[in-house]
């Protein structure tokens, strides 16, 4: 019989089987959490059921609370209830696992009087990931069940637990086989037999273990200062020695305190981003095959892209010019695939080296489904790839490029074939970094595009589309927040002060330990590339071209803005100097706030101008390509989600007051000043 739209029951006699289908995930929404109750509702007025189970149709059991629901008007039941309704319910009810069985999901399992699970299915508390806590009893029961060390682990951190250790860690109390469903049955049969044990969870005592919450804590100041929900995860793990009642009343407060931050907006901001950049207008076009990969050019990305395609199981042609190069790309995609081993990302090598083929002759990619070019970063060296390309790749190949900057309209003309062309921009190291900018270029076709969107998915990569401008969606952002960054040290912010308070506020590193990593020369070929086309009235920071020039690179040539030991480059400090002096900078000093401030305006002025242009198509995808490919922290959701959360028209103040000291730099784009007038936000154009 139906008790809601998402939940059923199945009488069999002496047991009942309650079923959970609500697709895709089966998230708690409210209609699972009302069928819920009413399933307990049914049990307590048939007494001759003795015995009950749990279980969700479709791929997995419960993955969480429904996201969607969170930040609208509370709808009853609360999901908190639920669980004590289940536990409470006189008639035991087994839970069966299956899939990933997370948040919400595990607290209803929890609050169920026996778990088991089905072969390779996962649990885990991931709310800290969201910016909240478990906050439907996870923090009391989950101790109850493992201990407060392993709980407060386990929250704090948000990780998959596996099956083996989900059963030693008393979660789970055995496995089960076959089809949910039948899981439930034997399940159920097994309580009335006697042979399956049930209690409830919120009746087992807990033992207060100070010492492994003291250790968390530390662990989290140390390792991320700059978040909230995770050390009220350990406040609310504490309360669990409290009778089960009390703490989850006490759990509910610390919940909704944690639910009302920003952090717990961006955070949830950011699982969407992710999961929203594949929504393009190609989706539903049918790719063209993406078996064999194509790579030219065996330097560090073209290896890099190469161990991408080996490790998602494909086909790959690597060319380059000579064998030295050949061989050196070799040696990196041999050393990528020995630390994804390390790393447990990869079981077989040989067998991934298998699939690899190297060669200096480029008639050898005549086979290849889709190319991918990662020569040297010059319009004239790629025109003449593309231009060959006409020769060698068979009709339907798509040919793409990993240019961080070059235009890929002026690519496309190269060849007889520009539908074909598109832009597949990989970050470094390219089997690492998930970001992956898939260019569309004027006249790449909707297949070509749909094509890179299929390939970068069977890589795993988060795909964001772009359209053609100079840096794509990331490096355009990145060459104006540089920019920020560089006005602000020449007036006198020292640059391991803008670096640290950036990375305080949860930036995974500052721009200038950034360019080090990097290599200064990467923008130095940049500002040298645009010098010619630079207004006279921008203003230029001369001293990274004084660094470059003396050869300090960055981490390649042991020093940059910083030494080996992390220390600023004096050379860097005097080069500073004395370009203040011939400019008649007199320095000043800035707060952490103010750095942070300029540099987040500086990205959303480029963000906002960014998604006016359409390059990218929506706020999202910008937010999406800052957060997964450019270090941006998590809880702030992104550069346009930060913009909605400031307002469009403090924003405008900002940017004007800026502008007293430099209107060329400081200048508000127009979809924010219609923003401002009009009270509207970024969200809404998503
Ligand atoms: N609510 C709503 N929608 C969800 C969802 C959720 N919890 N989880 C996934 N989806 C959607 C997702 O947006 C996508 O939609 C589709 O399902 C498939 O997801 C009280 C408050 C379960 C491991 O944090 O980790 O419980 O894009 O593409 O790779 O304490 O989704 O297709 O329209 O990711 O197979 C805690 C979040 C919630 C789990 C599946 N739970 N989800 O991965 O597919 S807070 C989570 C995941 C909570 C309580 C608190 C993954 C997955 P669309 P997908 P997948």
């Amino acid at each position: 019989m139906q008790l809601s739209e998402t939940v059923s029951l199945d009488h069999e006699g002496d047991i009942a089987l309650i079923r959970i289908d609500n697709p895709p995930v089966n998230a708690a929404g409210v209609t699972v959490r009302q069928g819920l109750v009413a399933a307990v509702d049914w049990l307590a007025a048939h007494p001759q059921v003795e015995a009950a189970a749990l279980y969700a149709a479709g791929r997995t059991f419960v993955a969480g609370a429904d996201i969607r629901e969170f930040g609208k008007p509370p709808l009853d039941p609360w999901l908190p209830e639920v669980c004590q309704r289940l536990e409470d319910s006189a008639t035991p009810i087994v839970c069966i696992l299956h899939g990933t069985t997370l948040g919400g999901g595990l607290e209803i399992a929890m609050g169920c009087h026996a778990r088991l699970a089905l072969p390779g299915a996962k649990v885990g508390l991931p709310e800290v990931h969201l910016g909240i806590i478990p906050g439907a009893g996870g923090t009391q029961r989950m101790p109850r069940l493992t201990g407060q060390a392993f709980a407060v682990e386990a929250i704090t951190t948000g990780r998959h637990i596996a099956l083996e250790e989900a059963l030693s860690a008393g979660i789970i109390d055995g496995m089960a086989t076959d089809t949910p469903d039948q899981a439930a049955r034997n399940a159920a049969r097994a309580v009335l037999d006697g042979a399956l044990r049930t209690r409830a969870t919120g009746a087992q005592a807990v033992t207060a273990d100070p010492d492994a919450l003291d250790a968390a804590r530390a662990r989290i100041r140390k390792t991320q200062p700059h978040l909230y929900s995770p050390l009220r995860c350990v406040d609310a793990v504490e309360l669990s020695t409290l009778p089960i009642r009390e703490g989850i009343a006490r759990e509910r407060v610390i919940y909704q305190e944690c639910h009302d931050t920003p952090q717990r907006a961006g955070l949830i901001h950011a699982f969407f981003a992710e999961r929203a950049v594949a929504k393009v207008p190609e989706a539903g076009i049918p790719p063209r095959a993406t078996d064999h990969i194509g790579v030219i050019g065996a330097g560090t990305m073209g290896a890099g892209i190469a161990t991408a395609c080996l490790l998602a199981g494909l086909t790959v042609t690597l060319t380059d010019r000579d064998d030295a190069a050949i061989a050196r790309g070799r040696a990196a995609i041999d050393a990528n695939l020995d630390g994804a081993v390390k790393r447990g990302k990869l079981a077989d090598k040989d067998d991934a080296l298998a699939r690899l083929a190297t060669t200096t002759d480029s008639a050898a990619l005549s086979k290849v489904d889709i190319l991918i070019e990662a020569a040297f970063e010059d319009m004239a060296v790629k025109q003449a790839i593309f231009a060959d390309l006409d020769r060698i790749a068979k009709p339907g190949a798509v040919l793409a490029t990993n240019t961080s900057y070059l235009d890929v309209n002026t690519i496309a003309q190269a060849t007889a074939r520009p539908g074909d062309v598109m832009g597949l921009h990989f970050f470094s190291p390219a089997h690492v970094m998930r970001l992956c900018e898939v260019v569309v270029a004027e006249a790449t076709t909707p297949e070509t595009a749909a094509t890179g969107f299929a390939l970068a998915k069977r890589l795993r990569k988060i795909a964001v589309r772009s359209g053609v401008c100079d840096g794509f969606i990331g490096n355009r952002i990145l060459r104006s927040t540089r920019r920020a960054a560089e006005y602000m040290m020449l007036d006198g912010a020292p640059f391991a002060q803008i670096d640290a308070a950036l990375e305080a506020a949860g930036w995974a590193m500052g721009p200038f330990r950034v360019s080090d990593l990097a290599g200064l020369d990467i923008a130095w070929a940049q500002r040298k590339r645009l010098a010619a086309t630079r207004p006279p009235e921008e203003r230029y920071v001369d001293m990274p071209d004084r660094l470059c020039e003396a050869g300090h690179l960055g981490r390649k040539t042991g020093a940059g803005y910083y030494l080996k030991d992390g220390t600023p480059n004096p050379a860097a400090l005097s080069a500073l100097e004395a370009e203040r002096a011939a400019k008649g900078i007199a320095p000043r000093t800035f707060t952490d706030d103010e750095i942070v401030s300029r540099f987040l305006t500086a990205m959303i002025m480029e963000a906002s101008r960014i998604f006016e242009e359409r390059i990218a198509l929506r706020p999202i995808d910008v937010d999406a390509v800052l957060l997964f490919g450019y270090g941006f922290p998590r809880h702030l959701g992104g550069p346009l989600h930060q913009a909605d959360a400031i307002g469009a028209a403090p924003l405008v103040d900002r940017i004007d007051s800026f502008a007293q000291e430099d209107r060329h730099f400081w200048q508000v784009p127009e979809i924010l000043r219609d923003m401002a007038h009009s009270s509207g936000t970024f969200a809404q154009r998503n």
